[in-house]
């Protein structure tokens, strides 16, 4: 009997299930994948430049640096990755091998890799020294997801500017794509070609952009081995870069770019920032920005570590202008994130936790101008979960809800939520707060733009009791996942 009713309990659930999905909007294509968005649900996630460069005080090595430069006093691989948890990151991005050609694995298609340096760190299981397969190790120890950087420019090696070196590349991209278990995200940066020592050349070569790499076959290695990874590159396909190194998306910010116009070290990248409203494939935007002024270590930057304020700044303009922050740390010479940086990283992250402690919103009474059904009201905005939502019936484009307090509340934080694995959809939107019985524009001192996955915007401490959100303009009815508001202490 029991087993009936339960039965029955489920057949009920699902065909409530059934019946809010059939009355569901229809998806407004670019749409991302389930990947994309689950990539973007991690919002904040580490970066590491680390290797000759930092023992050479360069951003950019030549390539004919003697590996044995490199050479850790007090290397502790899990320091790294227990400060990025501290610090609220849930990813690691490692620079496998920067421009300079250096390998951080015992890489056996070159001698310009890590086992031919001066580290004596933990072996791998093949008894060699590894500091991808340690950050595999101290990733799953703490729960962090593991990613590599490879750069296709590569300064040492012989054969780069002909075929050989791709083929090389590709390899190389096999291994890693193989051998360190699963990756988030496979990052391509887009500094190409120029001088370097080339095996000994020391000349300048020059090389197509578009082609000389076969990104095609890059993006099946990929794809074939690590079907999870977002593909980061100026233009995809995975995500794209936000067109600056300071952390800053644009306003607004479309998670669209369109196909085949946008590749590797393109120039006018600026238009990345925004992306395009008219974009036929799902490109969010990731920005990428040091701690320090370098992406590698230097002594002499120890004064010029972004400060805890900086970086939850940096925060806003990155997560709170649907992008994700992802956040560089210079390993320095004894091979550990500096004190400095690990303090204020970490700092950061408790600014952060303490300014969105209490969703305001999340008992506040609800109304809309207009909702779809039963399964896409209003309150679907404040009741905690991602997947609900509010939308509007078909051709209805703009609307507005109203949040009343039980009381006058205080109010500096607005943070609303597109569901997107139905599209990216909302034009524009303003809000206004109820204060003092009068309805007054929130002025967050820059335009709202858009949503996408997020969207925050921060203003003085006001005094409402009401909050109301218009919808300006949308590509279709809207849907949207939630709106809360915080207080975040002054
Ligand atoms: C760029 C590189 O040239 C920089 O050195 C750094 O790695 C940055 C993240 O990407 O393309």
């Amino acid at each position: 009997m029991k087993r009936i009713v339960f039965s029955f309990l489920h057949f009920f659930i699902f065909s409530l299930f059934i019946a809010a999905q059939k009355n569901a909007p229809k998806p407004i294509g670019p749409l991302p994948s389930p990947q994309q968005v689950e990539w973007q649900k991690m919002e904040t996630y580490a970066f590491i430049h680390y290797g000759l460069n930092t023992f050479t005080d360069k951003e950019w090595g030549y390539g004919d640096a003697d590996p044995k430069t490199f050479n850790p006093s007090r290397m502790d691989v899990e320091q790294w990755v227990r400060t990025f948890k501290q610090a609220g990151m849930k990813g690691v991005i490692i620079v496998a091998k920067h421009h300079d050609g250096f390998a951080m694995w015992p890489s056996p298609l070159t001698e310009y890799n890590i086992t031919k340096s001066s580290y004596d760190g933990p072996k791998n299981k093949d008894g060699k020294v590894d500091v991808l397969a340690e950050l595999r190790k101290a990733c799953d120890k703490y729960g962090l997801k593991m990613g590599i950087y490879l750069s296709p420019w590569d300064r040492n090696h012989a054969e780069y500017g002909r075929q050989a070196y791709v083929d090389y590349y590709h390899k190389q991209l096999e291994q890693l794509t193989t051998e360190y278990g699963s990756l988030f995200e496979v990052w391509l940066d887009g500094a190409n070609g120029g001088d370097g020592y080339y095996g000994g050349a020391r000349e300048t070569r020059k090389i197509d952009r578009r082609n000389y790499y076969n990104f095609p076959k890059i993006h099946s290695i990929i794809q074939t081995n690590q079907p999870q990874a977002i593909i980061f590159s100026d233009g995809g396909p995975g995500c794209r870069w936000v067109g600056n190194e300071r952390g800053e998306a644009g306003i607004p910010n479309w998670s669209f770019l369109k196909k085949d116009e946008v590749y590797p070290g393109m120039p006018n990248s600026e238009v990345l920032g925004s992306g395009f409203p008219d974009g036929d494939i799902w490109v969010a935007a990731e920005c990428d920005v040091s701690i320090r002024p370098g992406w590698f270590y230097h002594p002499e930057e120890d004064s010029k570590v972004k400060t805890p304020e900086q970086l939850v700044d940096i925060y806003y303009k990155s997560v709170g202008r649907n992008a994700t922050f992802l956040l560089n740390f210079p390993v320095d010479r004894e091979g550990r994130v500096n004190a400095i940086d690990s303090t204020n990283a970490v700092r950061f992250r408790q600014i952060i936790d303490a300014e969105f402690k209490k969703n305001l919103l999340r008992k506040a009474k609800v109304t809309a101008s207009s909702e779809r059904g039963k399964s896409f009201r209003a309150k679907k905005l404040n009741d905690g979960k991602w997947d609900t939502y509010w939308s509007t019936p078909d051709g209805t484009t703009t609307g507005s809800v109203t949040f009343t307090f039980r009381k006058p509340t205080r109010v500096n934080r607005l943070l609303l939520q597109e569901y997107i694995p139905l599209g990216q959809r909302v034009k524009s939107f303003a809000a206004e707060a109820l204060i003092d019985g009068k309805w007054t524009p929130i002025d967050p001192g820059e335009s709202f733009g858009n949503i996408g996955y997020k969207r925050i915007l921060r203003f003085a401490t006001i005094q409402a009791s009401a909050l109301r959100i218009n919808i300006l303009d949308s590509r279709g009815p809207v849907c949207i996942s939630s709106i809360e508001a915080y207080c975040a202490p002054e």
